[in-house]
């Protein structure tokens, strides 16, 4: 291994014992309140909760460290009601067309239906584009390497971080998203993943009943 480029990192401090026991358990007691919302207020996100959890989901690790994504974050009344109109498009031929009959009973108890609101009404749209090429010198592209795998893991870091700051997300995921690319004017080697919905939940807060599976459902030790 080549250690010509590594430079000593000091942020790493071993934490011991009980206090990497607390550590983890109070992380998992913010994050286990996270909830999808789909009812969202009109209360404004500040720019600066926006700005800092973009930049922790920027922190995420990418193939040969490319960063091969792009936050479009969208407050602009006129965009989001542009973006309503082709999702809602979308969602109806999905539901009246495209979705199976199971696919279909298997959203039933999440209640929901090609009426998408929340896209004109919550405070940000945040469009999360994963770079299938990096712009180079000139008309020369430069590669990107898990690009979909870099960005899904960003997502979740930006999800957790507004989760965090006291904003409730949802991830809204019309398909094709193509339509994104053409509202926003970006070229296609920008592959649009997840339309994240982000806002200040509608009070009191309602979410569809849910259990989440257990630790022994979802880990197996070796
Ligand atoms: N995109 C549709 C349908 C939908 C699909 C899944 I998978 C969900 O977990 C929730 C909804 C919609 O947003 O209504």
């Amino acid at each position: 291994m080549n250690l010509e480029n590594y430079s000593e990192w000091g942020s790493f401090r071993d934490i011991e014992g009980e206090d990497a026991t607390r550590r983890s358990q109070e992380f998992y007691e913010m994050i286990r309140t996270r909830r999808s919302i789909r009812q969202f207020s009109t209360k404004k996100i500040p720019d600066s909760v926006i700005e800092s959890a973009i930049l922790a989901a920027g922190t995420a690790p990418s193939g040969a460290h490319k960063q091969p994504w792009l936050f479009a974050v969208i407050e602009n009344p006129e965009v989001k009601k542009q973006i309503r109109a082709a999702a809602e498009e979308e969602e109806r031929a999905f539901y009246e067309r495209r979705a199976s009959e199971q696919w279909l009973n298997d959203l039933k108890p999440l209640g929901t239906d090609s009426d998408k609101p929340y896209l004109e009404r919550a405070s940000h749209l945040i469009a999360i584009f994963a770079k299938l090429k990096d712009e180079g010198d000139g008309d020369s592209f430069g590669r990107t390497y898990y690009p979909i795998e870099s960005t899904c893991i960003a997502t979740g870091i930006l999800i957790t971080a507004l989760h965090n700051a006291g904003v409730g997300t949802l991830t809204h995921t019309p398909k094709p998203l193509k339509f994104l690319n053409r509202s926003l004017g970006l070229a296609s080697h920008y592959r649009p993943l997840i339309l994240l919905v982000a806002g200040y939940p509608e009070q009191p807060v309602s979410v569809p009943r849910l259990e989440r599976k257990s630790l022994g459902e979802i880990t197996k030790f070796y």
